[in-house]
C-alpha cells in the first residue's frame, strides 16, 4: 500500500499547538490526514492568541517536509556528507571530543548555543549536562549578540539576571518603544501573540499614546501616535537627558520599590539637558521634555527598549537606564507598567538561585580579555578563541541550534576560523552556511514530532499562560530526540573522561543508572515536577519560598541558611551530568511533600488549547533577589560609559571615511537566518535590500535598484538599493540572517534567494565597552555604486 492509499483511507483530524518559531507561543490548528497536513490555521480557541497566527506559522509545515532537512546524523567524507547510524554519532563524537580535551585540556572544546534552544525545552534542560560533560570555559551564544545587556542590568538592579520587566501591553495607557519593531518580529521580552493589535489598543485607552523612537520610520511606527528619527547608538544620551528632566523638576516618584543611592542618579545626568543632547541625539529638546514629564506624571505608563538599546555601542549602559527610568518614574511593577512574570514554570526563581546565571566577569576571555556573563564568554571574540594559538586555543566546536556565520559578527572570519577546527559537531536540521564547516551533524526531530512546552519564553510573556503540544507525528523509528542525543553524548564522554581520571566518584554503573533514570523522567517528567513545583501547582512555591528565604532581611543567620543550601546544592550537582538540569529545580526533593493539586502536565494534556494564567502581578519587593530587599541605583558598573558619553557632548564628532551607520532591520517572514528554505516565506518581493533616504542616494547619485557595495573595515557586500524616506539620512538599513550563496550549504531554496550577509560587515573588533557584546547597530559604513 502506497502512502497516498494510506492517506485517503485515514479520518481528516485536527492537531493542536503552540508555534514555537519566534516568542509570541501563537495557538495553531493543523489539519491532517495520515501522515498529510492539510493546512495550518489559528487556533480559536486558544485562550491567549485567539485564533491570530502569521505567516512564518505555515512553516512549520515546510519544515517538517523539506527534502533539504536532515533525518539522520551525517558524516562528512572525503566523498561527501554520508548518513550513519545514530549510535555510531554519538560514539564518534564522544571519542573525537574526549580526544581534544585530552590531547590539548578541557577549554580546547568550544560551545555555541544558538536562538532556536530557547524554543526547545528539552535542549534547554539537557544542555546543562552537555556543558558539564564538556567541562568547557569556552561556552559562547546568541546572548552576547542579543539581550546580554538587559541581563546584567536586571543582575545589578534585582539582584537576578533572569528577573526581566516586561512591559504590560494589555493594559499600559502610555508606552514608548525604542529600538524595537514589535509588529515585524512578533514582540521580544513582551512576548504574546497578535502584538500589532494589543499595540493599537493602546492609543484607544484614556490619554493613549502609543511612541516609537527608532533610525528607521518602521512598521511599528506606522501604527504608533508618534514616531521620532534617533542616531542610532546615542539612546543613552536621550535615557540620561530625560532622567535629567524628571529631576530637574523634581517628578521622581518610586512608588513601592525600595531604592537605594537615588540621589547620585540625580547628579549624574546633571550635565545632560534636553537642550546639550537634542543635536546628536536627533530628537528636539521639547519632545525630549514632554516624554520624559508625561513618563513620570501619566498613570499606566512605561519605557522599552530592545535590540536597537542593546546591540549598540552603548547597550549595558541603554538597558540599564531603560529599568532605571521606569523607576524614578513609578512605573515599575505596578499595572499598566514594567511588570514582572511569575509563569507556571518559574525560569525567573530558579535563575535567582543559579550562581552562574548571576555571574559577570568571573572570567577573562584568553585572547581580548573580555569578560565573561553567566558563564558564556561574548561571542565576537569566538574565532579569535580558535585562530589564535596558544594554550587554551578552540580545536574543537559543538554548535546547538546556531548559526554563528550568519549572526556573529565579522562572519567571513569565523568561517575561517571554523574550517581550521580538528573536529566540529553541529546539532542542526541543515547543511547551512555553519554546519558545512562540521565533521558531524546530528539533526534533531522536526517541530512536529516532538512535544513542546515554553519553558524559557513564558518568563518574558506580557501576560501568563501555559500550554503543553504532544508530538503530532512519530519520530522516525530509531531516530533520537535532541535531548536523547545530548544525554547519550554526554554520558559518553562521561565515562570515557572517567577512564581517563581512574579516581572518579562516578563509574560506569551509576552513568548508566543516571542515563536510565533520565530516560524514565524523560522531558515530559522532568515538565511535570517543574509544573508542581511551580507557583500554580500547589506544591510549598519551594522556589519562591526559598528566593524569598535567601533575601529576607530579617532572617537572622540568612547566610547559614544560604551556605548550607548551597553547599547540599552543589553537592548533588558536582555530578556533572544531565541529571544536573533536573536537580537544580528540586535540590531538596527529599524534603518536598506530596503533590496535592494544582497545574500538573497532565492537567495541562487535557487543556489542548492551553491555559490562561492571567495578567501578570505586582510582586516587589517579595520578588526581588537583592540581599536587602532594595533596588540600588548607584551605577557604579556604568561610570566609564557615562564619563564618554559626557566627553562627548563636548567635542564634536571626527569626520571618517565610513560616512554612513548600518543598523539592522527584521522581516515578519523571515525569522533569523533559518526560514529562508521554505518557498512560501521567501517568495515574492526581494528583502534583502539596502535601506536607505532619498537625500543620500541623491548625494551619492544612486538609484532604486541599483546594486550598491557596501564597505566597512572588516569587509564589503553587494545588495539592491532601495531609496526610502522611511529612514533617517545618514543611517542605511539591512537585515540579518541571509547570505545563503555560500558554496557547501545544501539549502536548496534559500539558495536562489541567497542575499548577502549583514554580518560579512559588521565588526567583531566593535564590541560594547563593558561587556564585549557585539555591536551590530551602528556600524559605520560606506557605499557606492557597483559598476
Ligand atoms: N547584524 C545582526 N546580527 C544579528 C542580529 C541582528 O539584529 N543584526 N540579531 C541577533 C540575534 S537577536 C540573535 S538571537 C542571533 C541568532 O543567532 P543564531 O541563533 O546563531 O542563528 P539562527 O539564525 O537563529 O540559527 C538557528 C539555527 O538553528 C537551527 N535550528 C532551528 N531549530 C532547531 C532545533 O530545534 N534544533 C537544532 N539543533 N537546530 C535548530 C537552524 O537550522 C539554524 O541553523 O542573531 C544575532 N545576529
Ligand atoms: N519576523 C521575525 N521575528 C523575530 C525575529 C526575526 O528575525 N524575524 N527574530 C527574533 C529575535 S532572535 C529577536 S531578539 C527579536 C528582536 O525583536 P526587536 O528588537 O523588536 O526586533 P528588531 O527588528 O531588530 O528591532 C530593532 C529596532 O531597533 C532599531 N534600531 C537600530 N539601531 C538603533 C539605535 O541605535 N537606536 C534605536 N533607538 N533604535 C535602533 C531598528 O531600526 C529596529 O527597528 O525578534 C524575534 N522575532
Ligand atoms: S507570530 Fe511567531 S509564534 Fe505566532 S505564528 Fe508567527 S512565527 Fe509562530
Ligand atoms: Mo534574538
Amino acid at each position: 500500500m502506497d502512502m497516498q492509499q494510506v492517506n485517503e483511507q485515514a479520518d481528516v483530524k485536527k492537531h493542536y499547538r503552540a508555534c514555537n518559531i519566534c516568542d509570541a507561543m501563537c495557538g495553531v490548528e493543523i489539519e491532517y490526514q495520515g501522515e498529510q497536513i492539510l493546512s495550518i490555521r489559528g487556533d480559536k480557541n486558544d485562550p491567549v492568541s485567539k485564533g491570530y497566527i502569521c505567516p512564518k506559522a505555515t512553516a512549520l509545515q515546510d519544515l517538517h517536509e523539506d527534502p533539504d532537512r536532515l533525518r539522520q546524523p551525517m558524516l562528512k567524507t572525503e566523498n561527501g556528507w554520508k548518513a550513519i547510524p545514530w549510535e555510531e554519532a554519538f560514539e564518534l563524537a564522544a571519542e573525537k571530543l574526549t580526544s581534544v580535551s585530552k590531547n590539548y585540556g578541557k577549554n580546547a572544546v568550544g560551545i555555541y548555543v544558538g536562538n532556536p534552544t530557547a524554543h526547545n525545552h528539552g535542549n534547554v534542560l539537557f544542555l546543562k549536562g552537555l556543558n558539564d560533560a564538556l567541562g568547557t570555559h569556552n561556552r559562547y551564544s546568541a546572548t552576547s549578540v542579543d539581550q546580554l545587556p538587559l541581563m546584567l542590568a536586571a543582575m545589578k538592579l534585582f539582584g537576578n539576571a533572569a528577573l526581566f520587566p516586561i512591559p504590560d501591553v494589555e493594559r499600559t495607557h502610555f508606552l514608548i518603544i525604542v529600538g524595537g519593531n514589535p509588529v515585524a518580529s512578533g514582540g521580544s521580552f513582551m512576548c504574546g501573540a497578535d502584538i500589532k493589535k494589543k499595540l493599537s489598543e493602546i492609543k484607544k485607552r484614556a490619554h493613549g499614546r502609543l511612541v516609537v523612537i527608532d533610525p528607521r520610520f518602521t512598521e511599528t511606527a506606522e501604527i504608533a501616535s508618534e514616531h521620532y528619527y534617533i542616531t542610532p547608538g546615542k539612546d543613552a544620551l536621550l535615557f540620561l537627558a530625560m532622567m535629567q528632566v524628571i529631576f530637574s523638576e523634581a517628578l521622581e516618584h518610586t512608588g513601592n520599590i525600595p531604592v537605594e543611592n537615588i540621589n547620585v542618579l540625580k547628579e549624574l545626568c546633571l550635565p545632560f539637558t534636553p537642550g546639550k543632547v537634542s543635536a546628536q541625539v536627533g530628537i528636539k529638546p521639547e519632545v525630549i521634555r514632554d516624554l520624559a514629564i508625561n513618563l513620570a506624571t501619566q498613570e499606566h505608563a512605561a519605557i522599552y527598549g530592545r535590540l536597537g538599546t542593546s546591540i549598540q555601542e552603548y547597550g549595558s549602559l541603554c538597558s540599564w537606564l531603560l529599568y532605571v527610568l521606569n523607576i524614578i518614574t513609578g512605573n515599575l511593577d505596578v499595572e499598566g507598567g514594567m511588570m514582572f512574570t511569575k509563569p507556571a514554570i518559574d525560569v525567573a526563581g530558579l535563575g535567582g538561585l543559579s550562581e552562574e546565571v548571576n555571574s559577570f566577569d568571573t572570567r577573562r576571555s584568553r585572547v581580548r580579555n573580555l569578560p565573561s556573563m553567566a558563564g558564556e564568554f561574548p561571542s565576537a571574540t569566538l574565532a579569535d578563541e580558535i585562530l589564535t594559538e596558544g594554550e587554551g586555543q578552540i580545536k574543537a566546536m559543538v554548535t546547538c541550534a546556531g548559526n554563528p556565520v550568519l549572526s556573529v559578527p565579522n562572519g567571513r572570519k569565523l568561517e575561517k576560523a571554523l574550517a581550521e577546527l580538528e573536529f566540529m559537531l553541529c546539532f542542526d536540521m541543515y547543511v547551512n552556511e555553519t554546519t558545512q564547516y562540521a565533521t558531524l551533524i546530528i539533526p534533531p526531530t522536526s517541530p512536529l514530532e516532538h512535544c513542546h512546552y515554553d519553558l524559557v519564553i513564558q518568563l518574558v510573556a506580557f501576560r501568563h499562560s501555559a500550554k503543553f503540544s504532544p508530538p503530532l507525528f512519530e519520530k522516525p523509528e530509531g531516530s533520537y530526540h535532541e535531548w536523547q542525543s545530548y544525554l547519550e553524548i554526554s554520558s559518553r564522554i562521561n565515562k570515557r573522561k572517567n577512564k581517563l581520571k581512574k579516581t572518579s566518584r562516578l563509574n560506569d554503573v551509576t552513568i548508566d543508572s543516571f542515563k536510565s533514570y533520565m530516560y524514565w523522567l524523560g522531558d515530559e517528567g522532568i515538565l511535570n515536577l517543574l509544573l508542581k513545583m511551580g507557583p500554580y501547582g500547589k506544591k510549598p512555591l519551594l522556589i519562591d519560598g526559598l528566593n524569598r528565604l535567601l533575601s529576607s532581611p530579617k532572617l537572622p543567620g540568612v547566610n547559614k541558611v544560604w551556605n548550607f543550601l548551597t553547599e547540599n546544592l552543589e553537592n548533588f550537582l558536582r555530578s556533572k551530568h544531565a541529571m544536573n538540569a533536573f536537580l537544580e529545580t528540586s535540590p531538596y526533593g527529599k524534603y518536598s511533600f506530596p503533590v496535592l493539586g494544582g497545574l500538573s502536565l497532565d492537567k495541562l494534556k487535557n487543556e489542548v488549547h492551553g491555559v490562561d494564567i492571567g495578567p501578570m502581578v505586582s510582586m516587589f519587593p517579595e520578588r526581588l533577589n537583592t540581599r536587602n530587599k532594595t533596588v540600588n541605583l548607584n551605577p557604579d558598573y556604568l561610570l566609564k560609559d557615562i564619563q564618554r558619553l559626557k566627553n562627548q557632548l563636548e567635542v564634536s564628532a571626527t569626520q571618517s571615511d565610513f560616512d554612513l551607520l548600518l543598523i539592522g532591520r527584521r522581516h515578519i517572514r523571515s525569522n533569523n537566518s533559518w526560514l529562508h528554505n521554505s518557498y512560501r516565506l521567501v517568495k515574492g518581493k526581494d528583502r534583502c535590500t539596502v535601506l536607505m533616504h532619498s537625500s543620500d542616494a541623491q548625494n551619492r547619485n544612486l538609484h532604486d535598484g541599483d546594486i550598491v557595495m557596501i564597505q566597512s573595515r572588516t569587509g564589503e557586500i553587494r545588495l539592491p538599493l532601495e531609496v526610502s524616506e522611511a529612514i533617517k539620512p545618514g543611517v542605511i538599513s539591512v537585515p540579518h540572517g541571509w547570505g545563503h550563496h555560500r558554496e557547501g550549504a545544501q539549502l536548496s531554496v534559500a539558495e536562489k534567494f541567497a542575499g548577502a550577509s549583514i554580518n560579512d560587515i559588521t565588526d567583531d573588533a566593535l564590541v560594547e565597552s563593558l561587556t564585549g557584546l557585539a555591536i551590530a547597530n551602528g556600524v559605520p559604513v560606506q557605499v557606492h555604486k557597483v559598476h
